[in-house]
C-alpha cells in the first residue's frame, strides 16, 4: 500500500515536472516568436493595454467609421492587421479632421495616425512614418461639363473665376498655394460632404482630393453628375502610418510586420479589397519620400 503510494506520488511529481518544462517552454517560445518585435517599450506597454489608439479622419476608403462606429477602411484594416500580429488585439479610433491628426498624436491623443497621411519631407520632421503603405493619385472633381479644360493647379491658378476647395491641412492646398492658386480662392474644406456641397452651390468650381477619395465621393452622389480628372503634373503620393518622433523602435518593429504582409499576401488582401493598387507603394521608400534618397 505505502509501496502503491510512493508510486502515484512519484509519478505526480514527473507529471508536474513535465507541465513545468512544457509551460516554461511555451512562453519562452512566445516570447522568442515575438522577440523580433518587442524590443519597443512603446510595444510592451501597448500589448498590456490591449489596444492601440489610432488617429483618422472619415475619407473612404481610406478610413471609414460605419453607422455602428466601427473603425474600417484600408488604412486601419491593415493597422490592425500589422498590431495584431505583434500581440496588440484591439484598435480604437481617435476621429479627428484631417488637419488635426499631428497635432493630435504630439498631444498623446493617439498611439499612431493610419488616414492616409501622405509621406511628405515637412511632415517627416514632425512625426515618424512607417514605411509607404498606400498610395494614390492626386484629382480634381467637378461639375460635369463645367471647366472641362481644367488639368493642373497652374490651369487653376490661372483662371480667375475658380475657386478651388481642399482638404484642410492636406497636400492639395499646399501643391495648390505652391501652383500660385491665391488665397482668397483657395478654400479649406473641412470632409467629403461638405466639399461635396459646397462644389453643389457654386461655393467652389473644382475640388480637389485623393483620387479614391474623389471617385467615392462622385459614386455617392451618382444622381448630381460630378466628373473627375486625374491632376496633371503631380506624382503619386504615397501615405506611411505615422508614430511620435520618439516612438521610432515601435515604428521600426511596425516596419518589419508590415514587410512580412506585404510578402505573404496579407498585404495585397486587405489593399485590393478597398479599391487600392498594392504594386503602388512598393516602388517607393519613406527615405525617397522624406526627401532624404532619390526615387527607387
Ligand atoms: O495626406 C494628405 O495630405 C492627404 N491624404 C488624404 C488621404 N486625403 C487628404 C489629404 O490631403
Amino acid at each position: 500500500m505505502r509501496g502503491g503510494m510512493r508510486l502515484l506520488s512519484t509519478k505526480i511529481l514527473t507529471c508536474a515536472v513535465i507541465i513545468g518544462v512544457f509551460f516554461s517552454f511555451t512562453r519562452q517560445s512566445a516570447r522568442s516568436q515575438t522577440a523580433a518585435v518587442s524590443d519597443s517599450p512603446q510595444l510592451e506597454a501597448l500589448r498590456k493595454r490591449g489596444y492601440v489608439r489610432l488617429g483618422l479622419s472619415n475619407e473612404p476608403p481610406w478610413t471609414v467609421i460605419d453607422a455602428e462606429g466601427r473603425t474600417g477602411g484600408a488604412g486601419p484594416d491593415l493597422t490592425r492587421a500589422v498590431f495584431q500580429r505583434m500581440g496588440v488585439r484591439e484598435l480604437a479610433g481617435v476621429l479627428s479632421t484631417f488637419g488635426a491628426l499631428i497635432p493630435g498624436l504630439l498631444a498623446r491623443r493617439s498611439d499612431a495616425i493610419s488616414s492616409g497621411l501622405f509621406i511628405r519631407p515637412g511632415r517627416c520632421q514632425a512625426v515618424a512614418f512607417s514605411e509607404p503603405d498606400l498610395c494614390d493619385r492626386e484629382a480634381l472633381l467637378m461639375k460635369m461639363g463645367d471647366h472641362p479644360t481644367l488639368r493642373t493647379y497652374r490651369d487653376v491658378a490661372a483662371d480667375a473665376s475658380v475657386r478651388i476647395g481642399v482638404p484642410a491641412g492636406g497636400t492639395e492646398q499646399r501643391e495648390a498655394q505652391a501652383a500660385g492658386v491665391p488665397a482668397d480662392r483657395l478654400l479649406p474644406v473641412p470632409d467629403g460632404p461638405s466639399g461635396m456641397i459646397m462644389l453643389r452651390a457654386g461655393r467652389i468650381q473644382v475640388y480637389s482630393l485623393p483620387a479614391s477619395s474623389a471617385q467615392h465621393l462622385a459614386d455617392l452622389w451618382q444622381g448630381q453628375k460630378f466628373s473627375l480628372v486625374l491632376v496633371g503634373g503631380t506624382p503619386v503620393m504615397c501615405a506611411g502610418t505615422a508614430f511620435r518622433p520618439d516612438a521610432t523602435a515601435l515604428r521600426n518593429a511596425y516596419d518589419r510586420v508590415l514587410a512580412t504582409l506585404k510578402s505573404d499576401g496579407t498585404y495585397d488582401r486587405i489593399l485590393r479589397a478597398h479599391g487600392f493598387d498594392p504594386g503602388l507603394a512598393r516602388g517607393h521608400t519613406r527615405r525617397e519620400l522624406c526627401g532624404e534618397e532619390a526615387p527607387l
